[in-house]
C-alpha cells in the first residue's frame, strides 16, 4: 500500500491520549509515576482594560489581567505553550522555579533564548523539584510584566502535609502596578531622554487598585472570611519598581513560607515584600462575627531621589454572616484602618527581614555552603552614562543620563542569547568572561559619592566551575541617592548570612554570619545605605542571569551573568536546546 498510516495498538492508544489531552484543554494531567505532567496553554492577546476611568490597550495572557493561575504539585512536569498573537517580542520567566540542566526554559530575553516573535510559540517544558509553595511567572523583556504575570502556586506532593496547620482556605493576593499610558512608551522615553521614567498611577491587589484612587470604587479587592477559620494568603510582589509594605487591619498574620521555601513561623501586624518576592502567610479571622470592615493596605519604601508612586492600594477584608449570605461587597461600619511604616522606614525593614530563617529541620534542612571556594564582592547602585554628543539629556544633568551597574559594570544586552553562544561554544563576539569580581575602584561606597559617576558597559560573564560554593558581598552604594536593590538570582536559591547597614567590614562582618538557619530565597532587598552577604552552591550548569528586580533599574543595566560550566557526570550538563527554541 502506497500511504500506509500505522494503525497499530500502540498508536491507536497514544492518539486518543493526545485525542483526550486536547480535549480537557486548557489544563489537562497524564498521570506518569506519582507526579504528573499539567499543560497549560499562554495565548498572548492584547485587551482592552480599565482602571481609574482610563481604558488602554495591554499585553496580556489569554485576556486576563492578571494572568492565570498556575497550579502544580512539587515533582510535576509543566507544559506551557506560549504562542504571540502581539505585535511586541514576548518571553516568560518562571520566577523561582530552579530548571535544573534545563536553562532553556528560565526565559529571560537575550539571556536564556531569543524573544518569543509574533506569530511563533514556544514551550516551556519544566519540572519542579525540590520546592513547594508560592511563586510567581512574568514577561521577561522590556517592561512587558507590567501586565503579563500570574501566580505559580506549587503544593506539596500528595499526602506530604504542611508543616503549619491545614488552612481553611488559599487566597493568592498578588501586588502589581497600573500605568494609565503605555508602558512601553514610558522606558522607551526614559531611555531615550536619560531621566528617570514617568511613576505608575496606582498599586493593585489582584489588578485592582481600590476606593483610594479616584474612579475605583467598583475596583476593589475584597477577601470573605468566615469566623474562626485559617486562610493561607500568598502574596506576590509583581510591582515593576517598588518594595512595599502591607498591613490588614486588627489582624496579625503569621509568615511560614518565603520564596517557595518554608521557614520559622513568626507574627507580625506589617509585611514588607519587595518585588520578586513571595511570601505565604497565615491569616487566622476572628472567632465571633465582627460587624465591621477591616481595610488592607499597601504602599512603597522608598529612601532614594527620584519621584516615586506615593499612592496606597486598599483592599477590604469582609466576614461573611452565614455561609450561603450573598456575596455583594458592603462596607459596614466601623471601618478599621491599619497603620504602615513611615515611606522610609529603613529601620523598621532591618528588623522585619532580620526575622526570615530557614526551618532548618531534618525534612526541610538548610544546606548552607559551610565553606566558600570563590569571594566575590559586588557594588550595586545608581550611575551615569555621557549623554550623546548632538543631543540634551534629563539625566542627573544635562550632559548625563541615567544608568545603573554592578561593579560599576553598566550590563549591555548581547543581540544573541548568551546561552546558545555558550552551549555551542560561540561566546567570542557576545560576551567576555573579565566580569569584575571586586569593584574596580575602591570608594566610600555608602559616604560621599566620587565626582565621576559615570559607568563602563559591556556585556561580562563571571565563569563558575560545576558545583563551586560561592559567597557574593552586595553592597549598596549612595552615588546618586541610597536605595535597597532587590537582587534576583536565577537557577539558584541563596542564603542570606549576613546583612548590616554601612561599608562591609572583610574582618569584622564575617564572624557574625549565620551559618545555622539562614532564610533561603532568591531575591533580597540589599539594604539602602547597606550589605548584604548570600551563599550559593553553582550545582546548575547554564548562564543565569542576576539582575535588580526593578525594572527601571534593570533597564538602566543593573544586571549580570554567572556561567556555570558543566560537570563531569551525565546528570551534569546542560542538555541540548528543544527543537522549537526561538531564533533571533
Ligand atoms: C480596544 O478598543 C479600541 C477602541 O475602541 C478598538 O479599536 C480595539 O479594537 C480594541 N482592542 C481590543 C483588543 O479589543
Ligand atoms: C519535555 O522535556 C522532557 C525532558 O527533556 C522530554 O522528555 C519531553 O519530551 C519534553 N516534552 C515536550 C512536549 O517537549
Ligand atoms: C451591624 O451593624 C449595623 C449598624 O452599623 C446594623 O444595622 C446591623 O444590624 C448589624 N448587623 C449585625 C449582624 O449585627
Ligand atoms: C506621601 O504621601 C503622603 C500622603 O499620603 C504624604 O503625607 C507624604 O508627605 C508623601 N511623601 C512623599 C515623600 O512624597
Ligand atoms: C524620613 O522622612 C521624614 C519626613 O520626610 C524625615 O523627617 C526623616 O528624617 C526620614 N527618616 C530617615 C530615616 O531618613
Ligand atoms: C523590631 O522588632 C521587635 C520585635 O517585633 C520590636 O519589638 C522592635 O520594636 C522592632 N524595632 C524596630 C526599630 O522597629
Ligand atoms: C545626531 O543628530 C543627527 C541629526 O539630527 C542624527 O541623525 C543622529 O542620529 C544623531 N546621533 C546620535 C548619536 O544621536
Ligand atoms: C545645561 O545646563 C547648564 C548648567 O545648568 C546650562 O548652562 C546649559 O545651558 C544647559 N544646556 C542646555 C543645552 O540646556
Ligand atoms: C564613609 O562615609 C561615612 C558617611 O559619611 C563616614 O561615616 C565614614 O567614616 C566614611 N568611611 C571612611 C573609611 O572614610
Ligand atoms: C569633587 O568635586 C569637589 C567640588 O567640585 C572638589 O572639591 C573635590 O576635590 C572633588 N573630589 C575629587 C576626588 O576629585
Ligand atoms: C558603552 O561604552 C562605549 C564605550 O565606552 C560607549 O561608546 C557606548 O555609548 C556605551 N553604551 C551605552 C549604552 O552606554
Ligand atoms: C524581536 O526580536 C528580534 C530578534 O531578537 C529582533 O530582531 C526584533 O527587532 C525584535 N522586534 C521588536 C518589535 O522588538
Ligand atoms: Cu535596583
Amino acid at each position: 500500500m502506497a500511504s500506509s498510516i500505522p494503525f497499530s495498538p500502540t498508536f491507536l492508544v497514544a492518539f486518543l491520549l493526545a485525542l483526550i489531552s486536547l480535549l480537557a484543554s486548557p489544563e489537562f494531567a497524564i498521570a506518569a509515576a506519582g507526579s504528573v505532567t499539567r499543560h497549560y496553554k499562554f495565548d498572548i492577546k492584547l485587551k482592552n482594560v480599565t482602571r481609574l476611568c482610563t481604558t488602554k490597550s495591554i499585553v496580556t495572557v489569554n485576556g486576563k489581567f492578571p494572568g492565570p493561575r498556575i497550579i502544580a504539585r512539587e515533582g510535576d512536569r509543566v507544559l506551557v505553550n506560549v504562542v504571540n498573537h502581539v505585535p511586541n517580542n514576548m518571553t516568560i520567566h518562571w520566577h523561582g522555579i530552579r530548571q535544573l540542566q534545563n536553562g532553556w526554559a528560565d526565559g529571560p530575553s537575550y539571556i536564556t533564548q531569543c524573544p518569543i516573535q509574533t506569530n511563533q510559540s514556544y514551550v516551556y517544558n519544566f519540572t519542579i523539584i525540590g520546592q513547594r509553595g508560592t511563586l510567581f511567572w512574568h514577561a521577561h523583556i522590556s517592561w512587558l510584566r507590567a501586565t503579563v504575570y500570574g501566580p505559580l502556586i506549587i503544593l506539596p506532593k500528595r499526602h506530604a502535609p504542611y508543616p503549619f496547620p491545614k488552612p481553611h482556605k488559599e487566597v493568592p493576593i498578588i501586588f502589581g502596578e497600573w500605568w494609565n499610558v503605555d508602558t512601553e512608551a514610558v522606558i522607551s522615553q526614559a531611555l531615550q531622554t536619560g531621566n528617570g521614567p514617568n511613576v505608575s498611577n496606582a498599586y493593585t491587589i489582584n489588578g485592582l487598585p481600590g476606593p483610594l484612587y479616584n474612579c475605583s470604587k467598583k475596583d476593589t479587592f475584597s477577601l470573605k472570611v468566615k469566623p474562626g477559620k485559617t486562610y493561607l494568603l500568598r502574596l506576590i510582589n509583581a510591582a515593576v519598581n517598588d518594595e512595599l509594605f502591607f498591613s490588614i487591619a486588627n489582624h496579625s498574620l503569621t509568615v511560614v513560607e518565603a520564596d517557595a521555601v518554608y521557614v520559622k513561623p513568626f507574627t507580625t501586624n506589617i509585611l514588607f515584600i519587595t518585588p520578586g518576592q513571595t511570601t505565604n502567610v497565615l491569616l487566622k479571622a476572628k472567632p465571633q462575627y465582627p460587624n465591621a470592615t477591616f481595610l488592607m493596605l499597601a504602599r512603597p519604601y522608598f529612601t532614594g531621589r527620584g519621584t516615586f508612586d506615593n499612592s496606597t492600594v486598599a483592599g477590604i477584608l469582609e466576614y461573611k454572616e452565614h455561609s450561603n449570605s450573598s456575596s455583594s461587597t458592603s462596607l459596614k461600619s466601623p471601618l478599621f484602618r491599619p497603620i504602615l511604616p513611615q515611606i522610609n522606614a529603613t529601620s523598621f525593614v532591618a528588623n522585619f527581614t532580620s526575622k526570615f530563617r530557614s526551618l532548618a529541620s531534618s525534612k526541610f534542612p538548610a544546606n548552607v555552603p559551610r565553606t566558600v571556594e570563590k569571594r566575590f564582592f559586588f557594588t550595586v547602585g545608581l550611575g551615569t552614562n555621557p549623554c550623546p554628543k548632538n543631543q540634551t539629556c534629563q539625566g542627573p544633568t544635562n550632559t548625563t543620563k541615567f544608568a545603573a551597574s554592578i561593579n560599576n559594570n553598566s550590563f549591555a544586552l548581547p543581540s544573541v542569547a548568551l546561552l546558545q553562544s555558550h552551549f555551542f561554544a560561540q561566546s567570542n563576539s557576545v560576551y567576555t568572561t573579565d566580569f569584575p569580581t571586586i569593584p574596580p575602584k575602591p570608594f566610600n561606597y555608602t559616604g560621599t559619592p566620587p565626582n565621576n559617576t559615570n559607568v563602563s558597559n559591556g556585556t561580562k560573564v563571571v565563569v563558575l566551575k560545576f558545583n563551586t560554593s560561592v559567597e557574593l558581598v552586595l553592597q549598596g552604594t549612595s552615588i546618586l541617592g541610597a536605595e535597597s536593590h532587590p537582587l534576583h538570582l536565577h537557577g539558584f536559591n541563596f542564603f542570606v548570612v549576613g546583612q548590616g547597614f554601612g561599608n562591609f567590614d572583610p574582618n569584622k562582618d564575617p564572624p557574625k554570619f549565620n551559618l545555622v538557619d539562614p532564610v533561603e530565597r532568591n531575591t533580597y532587598g540589599v539594604p539602602a545605605r547597606g550589605w548584604a552577604a548570600i551563599r550559593f552552591l553553582a550545582d546548575n550548569p547554564g548562564v543565569w542571569l542576576m539582575h535588580c528586580h526593578f525594572d527601571v533599574h534593570l533597564s538602566w543595566g543593573l544586571r549580570m551573568a554567572w556561567v556555570v560550566q558543566d560537570g563531569k557526570l551525565p546528570n551534569q550538563k546542560l542538555p541540548p536546546p528543544p527543537s522549537d527554541l526561538p531564533k533571533c
